[in-house]
């Protein structure tokens, strides 16, 4: 079904001039009056409560990290604390507009945001819905605490909720918002839409664009914006976020009903530095930041220079916006001009910057100026504004008391386990939300039509079947998938070619025929992006799979796999679940940067779960399980199996629904004297290696596929080897910090009474691998297994090595470091 955009030489190749949009600068026009009736007197004069509060409580902090005090109650606080104080009224005037439906995503200087959009939230919501919310978020834990010392009304209990759930998180309290496991630069609290802030820079642009692709997708209401730091615009995945954004498939090729673009806003809170490197004049060429939308798509991201230093000239922004956004129009960039009068910590003297900048920025200081602005125009006098900073002194004199005693915040119980705990939801839902699923065919009608009618089986009477006439590994993970979603209504997929195509090995070919574009489509060559948008996308409540085409590709998208993925359901004190399958396809025959097994490299990740099918059985067994789990699963693919039949499961694959068991390996073969234990494709190998020990030396070998790499239940390799004494490891990744050593390691400890030699590791050669033609002198062979056996475990009668696996091999090879 061919897509129907026809590329036109003639318009390709036609002489014209692009004509850039125009992009407008501080384009608000303060009007006193219009904005008195817009907004009201009390709103106005909220605007700068509000302003107060975040500068107090940042104030608090810096007292605390420079002193160990505030206002005579000593304290510590060992952890970072980046403080936005002269950023306050961007802040402020983003949350005007904004609901608790909206999402906003930070950054590590987020502490301001949170306040804002939680004080916000606050005016909007009514008594009861604060109470609810505050009686079951965490089990009610932060609300006992402060009901202690609040009194007044319930929005008031409801600010110092706000308060103490945020400082006791910075203060890596149990009764913090995250249960002090995200702290000061990870704080978040999603029943208001504060949603992860992000320690790494421009981390959540990817994050929240993902966010509002799930709010496009599912036809939830609200926008999504991405607070992230100017010097985050020289960061490849914010632009990956913003391509991805800004695709013209929306449009072009989205059913109409789905309602356009992702809602997202990428907000440029620009103080005009990183650390001490400034972005205009130093680190970046762009000049204007809000030019970069001009690079991005036709409308320039509707992009503006927002004056951040007036409440209302954002507030104005943020409207005009969210209208774009909602009409599915985005993406948008704002250039939100601030400045931080703080360091960028406290302990940064701020050696970089001139002490006659920082005195002119604070001439314009936000809080004054806005202070100016509501007595010229007769909305609050000194007394009333003054007010504001005797309430929040005493809020704050009451809240750093209690996060800061441990008998009242304590901290989350070690001794219990309790990270170990939030690792995992491990949870398993059919369906992450009700509804029915959008699809285009019914089940009947599907591939599933074929592919259910082949043989289960690959062997008859032990020989082989023809392959075409076989469920293959990619067919029994394309059944998998199909099942998921037709169950599913919040499943997607996306990836590199995904549509159409149907992934470069074709294992997603017929999905194209049965799911609407915004089920699966193809994504920009945007690996980070494409990672990154899926955390977003899981973390708001929807199932998504994603693909990297070849596994050496993850390298693209590291930060998102190793830091993000990985990470947010633990750092959300489980609050949030992540149901997102990154499937990794491990390479062969394209030569060095195709055709790598990294899959130590995420087992080393906790927070991830890892698993690696070698047959077709496994295949759609392990996929049906990731998706129906709640957790973040890298599911690893061998290139080398795609078109294999089910060859050692007897009965073959079944065409119903099934599962494998979470960390369960799979005995593929009994045996008594050896124990051999593979990862990954190398299986078959192995297989080959145990039928030669068999036939030339008597020697019958186990052979155990691990299957899963974490979780790993070594129970029956333990008993294999208890078994047999001893055991070799073979897998396919390079040997030099492969998987393997930690389970050589692991199996060594647990069985080391029982064991006749030492564990064996077979990996990968510690090269780049060579072409294809060479390929059998890198990655493990059947003649490598049977060597080192032999040299290293019990040697074999008569047994001719055609491979060095000597001991002084390994000691030459690793003193040269191959
Ligand atoms: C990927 C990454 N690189 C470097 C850092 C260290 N770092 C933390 S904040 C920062 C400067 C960020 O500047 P900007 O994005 O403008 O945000 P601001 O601090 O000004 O709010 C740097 C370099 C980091 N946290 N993440
Ligand atoms: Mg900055």
């Amino acid at each position: 079904m061919p897509k129907s955009i026809l590329v036109d030489p003639l318009e390709m190749r036609r002489r014209s001039t692009l004509v850039s949009r125009e992009v407008p600068l501080n384009a608000y026009i303060p009007d006193p009056q219009a904005e008195a009736q817009k907004y009201g007197r009390e709103d106005l004069v909220r605007l700068y409560r509000d302003m107060v509060f975040i500068r107090e409580f940042e104030w608090m902090l810096d007292r605390i990290k420079k002193e160990g005090q505030y206002q005579g109650l000593t304290c510590t606080h060992l952890g970072p604390s980046h403080l936005s104080i002269g950023q306050e009224a961007a802040a402020v005037g983003q949350c005007y507009h904004l609901t608790p439906d909206d999402f906003i995503f930070g950054s590590h200087r987020s502490h301001g945001e949170i306040l804002a959009k939680c004080f916000r939230s606050i005016a909007q919501l009514d008594d009861d819905a604060l109470m609810r919310l505050m009686q079951t978020y965490m089990g009610g834990a932060a609300l006992r605490v402060v009901e202690k010392f609040s009194q007044g009304s319930l929005k008031d209990l409801a600010i110092n909720y706000v308060l103490y759930g945020t400082l006791a998180e910075i203060f890596g309290r149990e009764t913090g918002f995250n249960k002090g496991l995200g702290g000061s630069m990870h704080a978040f609290f999603p029943p208001f839409g504060v949603m992860p802030n992000n320690a790494i820079v421009g981390g959540s642009a990817d994050i929240a664009t993902g966010a509002a692709l799930f709010k496009r997708v599912n036809r939830k209401s609200g926008i999504c914006i991405a607070n992230v730091g100017d010097a985050s615009a020289g960061c490849g995945p914010v632009w990956e976020a913003m391509t991805f954004a800004a695709m013209d498939q929306y449009h072009t090729l989205w059913d109409k009903k789905v309602g356009g673009a992702p809602p997202i806003l990428f907000n440029f809170m620009n103080n005009f530095y990183g650390m001490g490197g400034q972005t205009v004049g130093e680190t970046m060429g762009v000049g204007v930041l809000a030019r970069l939308g001009l690079g991005v798509n036709p409308e320039a991201m509707h992009a503006e220079r927002v004056d951040g230093y007036n409440p209302l000239a954002v507030a104005d922004a943020i409207e005009r916006k969210k209208e774009i956004l909602l009409e599915g129009r985005g993406p948008v960039l704002l250039d939100t001009v601030t400045y931080r009068f703080s360091g960028h910590s406290p302990s940064d003297a701020s050696s970089y910057r001139d002490k006659e900048e920082v005195n002119r920025w604070q001439q314009h200081d936000p809080l004054e100026a806005f202070r100016r602005y509501l007595k010229d125009n007769g909305h609050a006098d000194d007394t009333e504004l003054d007010a504001f900073y005797h309430d929040i002194a005493e809020r704050l004199a009451h809240v750093v008391r209690a996060a800061a005693a441990l008998d009242v915040s304590p901290r989350v119980n070690i001794q219990m386990d309790a990270i170990a705990e939030m690792m995992f939801s491990n949870q398993f839902k059919d369906r992450m939300a009700d509804g029915n699923p959008e699809v285009l065919l019914p089940t009947e009608e599907t591939r599933f039509k074929i592919t259910s009618g082949k043989h289960r089986f690959g062997l008859e009477n032990g020989q082989p079947l023809p392959r075409l006439e076989c469920v293959t590994y990619a067919e029994a993970l394309f059944e998998a998938m199909l099942y998921r979603f037709y169950e599913d209504p919040t499943m997607i997929a996306y990836g590199e070619e995904n549509r159409d195509w149907g992934g470069a090995f074709g294992v997603y070919r017929g999905l194209t025929e049965c799911l609407p574009y915004h089920r699966l489509f193809n994504a920009p060559i945007s690996e980070a992006a494409i990672v990154g948008t899926a955390i977003g996308y899981a973390l708001s409540g929807g199932r998504v799979v994603v693909e990297l085409m070849y596994c050496d590709f993850m390298g693209r998208a590291g930060d998102e796999i190793f830091n993000q993925m990985a990470k947010w359901q633990a750092m959300s004190g489980n609050v949030l679940q992540l149901p997102l399958v990154l499937r990794v396809s491990v390479g062969s025959k394209y030569g060095a940067q195709h055709s790598q097994d990294w899959s130590s490299l995420v087992a080393h990740i906790p927070g991830l779960k890892v698993m690696f099918p070698a047959t077709p059985y496994d295949a759609k067994g392990m996929l049906s399980l990731a998706l129906r789990g709640t957790d973040p699963v890298v599911f690893f693919e061998s290139q080398r199996l795609y078109t294999e039949p089910e060859k050692l499961v007897e009965g073959g694959v079944p065409v119903e629904y099934y599962e494998v068991p979470m960390g369960e390996p799979a005995i593929r073969r009994t045996g008594d004297d050896i124990t051999i234990v593979t990862v990954g494709a190398t299986l078959y190998r192995a297989l080959e290696a145990a039928a030669e020990l068999q036939a030339q030396y008597s020697l019958s070998a186990e052979v155990i596929d691990a299957r899963f790499l974490n979780p790993l239940n070594y129970s029956p390799i333990v008993a294999s080897v208890r078994k047999t004494g001893r055991v070799v490891l073979a897998s396919d990744a390079c040997e030099r910090g492969s998987f393997l050593h930690t389970m050589a390691s692991n199996i060594g400890q647990l069985t080391f009474d029982a064991l006749d030699g030492p564990v064996a590791v077979v990996g990968a050669r510690n090269w780049i691998t060579p072409p294809a033609e060479l390929e059998e002198a890198f990655f493990p062979q059947k003649e490598w297994i049977i060597d080192a056996i032999h040299e290293h475990i019990l040697p074999l009668p008569g047994h001719r090595p055609s491979t060095v696996q000597t001991i002084d091999e390994i000691l030459r090879r690793n003193r040269l470091g191959v």
